[in-house]
């Protein structure tokens, strides 16, 4: 027990101190190309300064990196808006005409004298930012200042994403979370270069968003969650301060309506959009299937113009997503004609219509996406919608889904799609993985977080880490370096640095921590 003791009180001395050196090559998502250089190490000082070339949107990136920097080194960090001023102990961020790096994609050059980081857009700046910050030691996550060297290894790295959708979705209706907390999960999806955020506002046990003229929706129908909590809801300023937080992080948040199932909150609140006008007592069980609005009432049609027009109008992003899973009492040219015709609305509010895949068979509408849970990559509906222009957002029930058990001791969770270990869920392709799909259709992946068992931001976080990096790889990163073996031994030096964030995780035995 002594030893064990000493062994532990090391690592937390290790955690404390900055001396752990960081390898180039350790960045998860692993950057498409790595070069070390290791006599070009570079130490951060007192007196470092960050350095931008021009624009606001520039200098909001140097400032994010700033006071990333700054608790735990103590440093002043100041950031300046004149580039040619390069001294010798300078961070510069720098916005180049270079279109070889796409939309989101960074250069990063860390010589003894000089950090630089240049992308076409802020959003290439901000991955850079990113990976710049893994390259310091996991002691850069205190909050606290902490004495040591910070030093990133030399070399450079060219980078850009594979998919230009990388996501994550978080279920608040069956639980609901405060505002702080969605912040924080912006804040982990942005340190792995996700750039979606999916929000699941609406189902059964609770509706999550404040819509005018409908106030019932959440007085009584947000009143409820699963289990006996007491639910809750997002204010238009909240749900604008969320969109605004993400879009700081360069993450678009995809809000999701489901319909025409999962809506008995929405019927609990308004009886008359319900099939036979009766309001059905409120749901805080975890069946699925048995609710829906009906579709034969212009009633319902109004509902959701409204409902869908607020929400677009508080939505910077480009998306709408309107569910449609799971809708088992809505059938066949009912269910269609339900979809089409919601289909339609979203078009009105400028937007393009994200649905699970159980919206295939729907007519195709400019833009239209469809997200894919199944957990045998073949559906003959689905492959036919991508041959008539839809694009895919992968998210496979037995691999994505963080909803799932890691191993069957796993306290919280779901098994009926598979137990999903670190492995399970990083090794599969994006690009090949739905039968008579071709690549081009990919439009990128998400992870979805449903929470039914999960109640508080230490157990998302439990479910998230380590299993949201590995789907962030693969949305990131081109699969000629997809490696377990490689992957395994880079995430194992995150757990220190989740340690020293006080991020929640799973310290799944398939990884090397160190
Ligand atoms: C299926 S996946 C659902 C959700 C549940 C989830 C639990 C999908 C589109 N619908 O309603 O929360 O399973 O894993």
């Amino acid at each position: 027990a002594g030893d064990l003791a000493r062994t532990a009180a090391q690592v937390a001395g290790d955690l404390l101190t900055a001396t752990t050196p960081v390898r180039l090559t350790d960045v998860v998502p692993m950057p498409e190309q790595v070069r070390p250089e290791p006599a070009d190490d570079h130490q951060l000082a007192a007196d470092t300064v960050i350095q931008v070339s021009s624009g606001t949107a520039a200098l909001a990136v140097a400032e994010h990196l700033a006071a990333l920097l700054r608790p735990a080194t103590g440093y002043p960090l100041p950031v300046t808006g004149t580039a040619d001023l390069e001294t010798d102990s300078s961070i510069v961020l720098a916005l180049t005409e270079d279109d070889t790096l796409g939309a989101e994609g960074y250069r990063l050059a860390v010589t003894r004298a000089v950090v630089r980081i240049t992308a076409a857009t802020p959003a290439g700046l901000f991955h850079g930012v990113q990976t710049l910050r893994q390259l310091l030691p996991p002691a850069i996550e205190s909050r606290t200042p902490v004495a040591g060297r910070w030093v990133l290894p030399g070399g450079s790295i060219v980078d850009r994403p594979r998919y230009p959708y990388r996501g994550a979705m978080l279920d608040v209706a069956r639980h609901f979370f405060p505002v702080a907390d969605v912040l924080r999960v912006i804040d982990h999806l942005a340190r792995y270069k996700l750039n979606r955020l999916h929000l699941h506002l609406t189902d059964d046990q609770g509706w999550r968003i404040a819509v005018p003229g409908w106030p019932r929706l959440t007085t009584v129908g947000a009143a409820t969650e699963v289990g006996d909590g007491p639910g809750g809801y997002y204010t238009t300023a909240d749900y604008q301060r969320i969109v605004t937080y993400a879009a700081a992080r360069h993450i678009t948040v995809v809000p999701e309506i489901d319909l025409p199932g999962h809506t008995n909150a929405a019927l609990v609140a308004y009886g008359e959009l319900a099939p036979d006008g009766a309001t059905p007592p409120p749901y805080t069980g975890t069946e699925v299937g048995f609710s829906y609005v009906d579709p034969t009432s212009e009633r319902t049609y109004e509902f959701i113009a409204d409902v869908l027009g607020e929400v677009a109008a508080n939505t910077p992003g480009p998306y709408l997503h309107i569910g449609g899973d799971e809708a088992f009492k809505v059938k066949g040219a009912t269910y269609t004609g339900f979809v089409e015709r919601v289909q339609r609305i979203v078009a009105d509010t400028g937007k393009s219509t994200v649905g699970w895949h159980q919206i295939a068979p729907a007519a195709h509408t400019e833009g239209r996406i469809l997200q894919w849970w199944g957990t045998n990559g073949d559906d003959p509906a689905t492959a036919e919608a991508v041959r008539r222009g839809a694009r895919l957002i992968l998210s496979p029930g037995n691999h994505a889904y963080l909803d799932m058990k890691y191993a069957p001791d796993t306290p919280l969770g779901h098994d009926w799609a598979g137990l999903i270990d670190v492995h399970r869920a990083y090794d599969w392709d994006p690009g090949s993985h739905v039968a008579d799909v071709p690549a081009e259709a990919i439009l990128g992946v998400e992870a979805p977080l449903w929470t039914e068992s999960v109640t508080s931001l230490p157990e998302i976080e439990f479910m998230l880490f380590p299993r949201l990096p590995a789907i962030a790889e693969l949305g990131w990163s081109p699969q000629s370096t997809h490696s377990w073996a490689g992957f395994r031994e880079r995430l194992a030096g995150h757990g220190p640095r989740w340690a020293a964030a006080g991020i929640t995780y799973h310290s799944s035995p398939e990884i090397p921590w160190p």
